[in-house]
């Protein structure tokens, strides 16, 4: 069984999709899209609901979001299992992963400010704008080395204001 997990760099849903499948023992490659444009492929390209990672393609079928993804892993290959077969048990762990993906996962990304701006780094448009700022020097303490460098795709446009800003300083 092979398969392709599509994601973004730093995201954590992704990195939690490729520990199920290590642990399930399923070969697999991971694609880590541009940010962004990851929105046009997902939807688009791909046709999915959303425009977010993960995506994992497995057995001729597309799954996208984690808990989704868990529960086909499951289906597809029950050993070893991801989830108890105590059904007490079974609905604790369906409440965590609830918790963990609804309620978690989304300020996890707002308080990391020092790992959020150094993300905001990797990208080749914004980095020269903003890296003498005391924020990503923060960023940069924290995370020294952060995988991903997205190419330059932001529309003009929307650097301009930044430009002026960064002129002004
Ligand atoms: N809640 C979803 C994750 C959805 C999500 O927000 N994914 C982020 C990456 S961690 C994404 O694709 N962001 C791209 C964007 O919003 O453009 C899950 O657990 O699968």
């Amino acid at each position: 069984m092979k398969a392709r997990l599509y994601g973004l760099p730093g995201s954590h849903p992704t990195m939690a999709v490729g520990a199920m499948l290590e642990y399930k023992g399923i070969d697999f490659r991971r694609i880590d899209l541009v940010p962004f444009l990851s929105r046009v492929i997902v939807r688009r390209a791909m046709g999915l609901p959303q425009n977010t990672v993960p995506v994992l393609t497995i057995e001729g079928r597309r799954i996208q979001g984690s808990r989704e993804i868990s529960r086909e892993l499951e289906r597809l290959r029950p050993e070893p299992p991801l989830f108890p077969s105590d059904a007490g048990q079974r609905f604790a762990v369906e409440e965590a992963e609830r918790w963990g993906e609804e309620e978690l996962q989304h300020p996890i990304r707002q308080v990391s400010l020092g790992a959020s701006v150094r993300l905001l780094l990797t990208f080749q448009n914004l980095r020269p704008l903003i890296e003498d700022r005391p924020a990503c020097r923060l960023a940069r303490r924290a995370v020294p080395t952060y995988a991903g460098d997205a190419p330059p795709v932001f529309p003009p446009a929307w650097l301009e204001p930044l430009r002026s800003a960064a002129a002004a300083r």
